[in-house]
Formats: C-alpha cells, structure tokens, sequence
C-alpha cells in the first residue's frame, strides 16, 4: 500500500508540475523576446509596437521616456518596445516582429529617411497603421504611414541661422568675414537634412559667411568632439560651430578648450546648438553655449493622443508639429530649468 501512495504521490506532483509549466510558458508575462525588447503583461488594450532608435543622446532619452509614460497600461496600452542600437536593419527587423505579432498600430523613429518602402508596404498589407515618430521617411506614395509627430527640422536650421544674423548684426559683425563649421547629425536623418538645409538658406543670404567645412559626427558626444579636433587642426580661424545636437556640442566645447580656444558669450567661438537638453541649457545659462534651438522630445502624449483619434474614426493630419522654442540667456531661468522634464 505505502509503494502505492507513494508511486500516486509522485504522480500528483508531476502533474500539478507539467501544469504550472505550461501556465508560466503560456501566460504573456514580462518576457525578454529580444535584448532591450519587452513586453508588458497582455490584457484586453489598444497593442502598440514601437521601435525606438537608438539611445545616443539626452534627446532620444527623454523621448523615449516620453513615449513610455504615455503607452502605459494604466492609459489603455499594451507596449511593445524595441531600441535598434542605432540599425536600421534592426528597426526592420522590430516593425516586421510586430506585424507578426498583429499589433494594432505601429509607432516608430526612421533612424535614417530611405530604406523604408518594402516593410511599410508590408505594414499596409497587414492592415496596421504606422505612425512616425520625431524623425521622417522618404517614400514614393506617403499612404504607407497615417502621420508624422515631430518637429520641422528645417525651420529650427533657420532659426539657427536668423540668430547669427541678429546676433552678429547685434556685435557690429555683419560686415566681416566670418568663418562657420558644422557639426551634422546622423547622415541621412531628417533632422540633419532639415537642419543643413534651413541653415545653408540663411546663409546663402551672406556672403561674408564662410562654412569653411561641415561633417558627420552621428548626434554623439565622442564624435562630435573627434570631429572638432579635425576642424581645429585644419582651421586656426575658426569664429562660429554650428552642432547639430547638444551632445555633440559637449564634445566639441571639451575639444576648443583643449586647445586653449574659448567659447560662448565673449568668447572667440561662437556656439550654436540643437536640443535645448537641461545639461545643454545650463550651458546657455552661464554663457558657454550662445543659443540653443529647442527640439521637443515631449511626443509621446502627441501619439497617444493621434491614435484616440484614429480609436474614435476621426480624421488626423498628415503631420504634427511639436512645440519649439529658441533659448538664449535672456530667457533660461531657474524657474524654466526647473519645471522641464529633460
Ligand atoms: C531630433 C532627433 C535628433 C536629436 C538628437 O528630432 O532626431 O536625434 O536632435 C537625436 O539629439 O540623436
């Protein structure tokens, strides 16, 4: 009898064993399909498969946390993220998971604008919405994608440029020679083919304006200061750095001091910056960095706000633009700095 209740016992504990198996494999938990890619526990929402990226810089921190905050489970969502590191063959790769995964729409961030046609066109076949996010796409018929949330990186290059102008109008300088490199972003990215392009119209206005050179130093602190380093060496003459985003900009500043140059407001190099990240806008603050054109990270209530409407049937537009300013150190205050969240 004992060999028998103990033969049933072991059988029991099997069983209950194969059954919590298949309830934890089965079960939509918090599961790692691919490295910085999760899921949140599913229940009856609105599924949304983002692909992020890269985390190369304080912007694309704060916009990822400001995508995070707004797909929460609390505000209907089902998130799905992924971070590309950067590869486009890995964003790719995320949109065509999602598609797999029948997701209800698709959000994401074109690390680059070309490239993008075949896995949109296999987006639209699975009938799921794809909405662009900070950065846009160059596709022949722009039905693939419902609408871009954003900024207009060519206005914000003219920005740059209309405040070298009033700022050298304001030192006298307008007449003089004045000698320009550029810091670009990634090579192919709307942002930094908005930001060349609003910039160069300014300045083909001024042929006193000399861009001595411009190169690509990928939106990140250790390139931007290599790239510097470059410009320093090959241009003793140097009298204004237009980066294209923030980070670059730290690196760039560490590269002119090493080199016994001095920057910002009364300085020899003159320091204009895209972003407008805290770091950067304490820099503003005291003068080392002489404006800085804000480009709003803050998209992610903007999304969620597209997608209740396209929940509700309503029409959206084909683009959204986000709020933008433009910081000197007239107007960074304490009291800016501290109600921003980046
Ligand atoms: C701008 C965004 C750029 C930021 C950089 O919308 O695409 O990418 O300016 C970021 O900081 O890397």
């Amino acid at each position: 009898m004992i060999k028998n209740s103990a033969f049933i016992n072991k059988l029991i504990f099997i069983f209950f064993a194969v059954i919590l198996l298949l309830m934890i494999l089965g079960g939509r938990f918090f599961t790692n399909i691919e490295e910085d890619t999760y899921v949140s526990e599913e229940e009856d929402r609105i599924v949304v498969g983002v692909s992020q990226l890269g985390s190369e810089s304080g912007w694309r921190t704060a916009n990822t946390e400001s995508v995070q905050n707004a797909f929460t489970q609390q505000n209907g969502y089902f998130l799905i993220f992924n971070n590309a590191r950067q590869k486009q063959e890995n964003q790719i790769k995320a949109i065509r998971s999602f598609i797999s995964q029948r997701v209800d729409y698709i959000v994401f961030a074109p690390v680059v604008e070309t490239g993008w046609e075949t896995v949109l066109q296999e987006a639209r076949e699975a009938d799921i919405p794809v909405i662009l996010m900070d950065r846009k796409v160059n596709v022949r018929n722009d039905g693939l994608y419902v609408t871009c949330v954003g900024s207009d990186f060519v206005e914000e290059g003219e920005r740059a440029g209309r405040w070298l102008e009033e700022d050298l109008a304001r030192r006298g300088m307008d007449e003089r020679n004045v000698n320009i490199v550029v810091l670009k972003g990634t090579q192919g990215s709307s942002s930094q083919i908005g930001r060349t392009i609003g910039f160069s119209v300014v300045a083909a206005k001024h042929d006193n304006w000399n861009i001595l050179e411009q190169e690509y130093a990928d939106f990140t602190s250790a390139k931007g200061k290599e790239v510097m380093e470059s410009f320093l060496r090959k241009h003793p003459d140097i009298d204004v750095v237009v980066s294209h985003n923030d980070d670059m900009t730290f690196g760039a500043i560490e590269a002119i001091r090493a080199s016994g140059r001095t920057v910002g407001i009364g300085g020899e190099i003159t320091i204009i910056s895209f972003d407008a990240v805290r770091g950067a806008l304490e820099m503003v603050a005291d003068g080392t960095i002489n404006v800085d054109i804000e480009c709003n990270p803050n998209q992610g209530e903007y999304l969620s706000r597209v997608i209740e409407m396209l929940e509700a049937g309503e029409k959206v537009e084909k683009q959204y633009y986000v709020e933008e300013n433009v910081f000197t150190m007239e107007n960074v205050t304490e009291e800016l700095l501290e109600e921003r969240n980046y």
